[in-house]
């Protein structure tokens, strides 16, 4: 178990919006402030989706370079573009981000019921963002929303599309996919082989119990609007960098300490190396 922790802040998303909280970032700038803040409070990856002028999702290479330019400006956080985009999207529109500059993007490793919507990822499509992702020189970060979704994305290293070990963020708590429970993560550590680098990213009021427990169990973590817009129950948190600091404290009492930017720059290099 180490006890380094990557924090990764999920900072924009694509389904929040400022009615839910006035806080959630739309424009290049407000987005790498809120990038800058959330590094400044122990965060090393910034998990980032564009938004339009109005607020609607975007994966507009344009936008995710202006984004990323703006980012790298105040901060050296490493970023991960996400390919999940917002449901509804076609799977080239959710690659847009792929060229724009990032060191890292998302998979989504199976389709899952999300709210009320169907987020669909086929095995093709899988398999055609895992090139994709490859071709850019990204490491994909395999996203799993559901217990099948493992399977999938060890099939995806069987087939040499993904290298070993994975790097696996379990969503947990989607409405719709698996719960955030802790025998759900229990079962799927069970699952996982050796040295899969593992983080929890659990939806809405279970991000702080199934983070902590996360961390005991040797893990990482993500946390960020995207996945909760509450600081503690009733009160809105003022962007992701709170959420951040959050976590930071959960990490520290359990004798985990967030792992610089560099850091994790360079266990991004080792396994691109390897
Ligand atoms: N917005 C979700 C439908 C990702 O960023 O890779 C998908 C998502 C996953 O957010
Ligand atoms: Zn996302």
């Amino acid at each position: 178990m180490s006890d380094g922790i990557v924090l990764t802040a999920a900072i924009v998303g694509a389904e929040v919006t400022r009615d839910d909280s006035p806080y959630v970032p739309y424009s290049a700038e407000e987005i790498a402030e809120e990038a800058r803040r959330c590094v400044e409070a122990g965060a090393s990856v910034i998990h980032l989706h564009v938004r339009n002028q109005d607020g609607s999702p975007s994966q507009d290479e344009g936008l995710f370079r202006a984004a990323i330019r703006a980012i790298r400006a105040r901060t050296d956080a490493v970023i991960q573009v996400s390919t999940g985009g917002a449901v509804g999207m076609s799977l080239n529109e959710r690659l847009g981000g792929l060229s724009a500059g990032a060191e890292m993007a998302t998979l989504s490793c199976g389709s899952v019921n999300f709210g009320d919507a169907v987020f669909v990822n086929s095995l093709p499509d899988m398999r055609e963002t895992a090139r994709r992702v490859r071709a850019h020189g990204l490491l994909p970060e395999l996203e799993m929303f559901d217990l099948g979704h493992l399977d999938n994305g060890l099939r995806l290293v069987e087939e040499g599309l993904v290298g070993q070990p994975m790097w696996v963020q379990f969503v947990l708590g989607v409405p719709g996919a698996v719960g955030a429970r802790k025998s759900v993560l229990r079962f799927l550590l069970q699952e996982l082989p050796r040295g899969v680098h593992w983080s929890v990213a659990a939806i809405g009021r279970h991000e702080f119990p199934m983070a902590a427990f996360a961390m005991e169990l040797g893990g990482h973590v993500r946390v960020g609007l995207e996945d909760n817009l509450y600081l503690e129950r009733g009160v809105l948190a003022k962007g992701s960098a709170p959420l951040v600091a959050k976590a930071v404290a959960l990490a520290r009492e359990r004798g985990r300490e967030p792992l610089s930017v560099k850091r994790v720059r360079a266990m991004l290099e080792k396994k691109r190396a390897a």
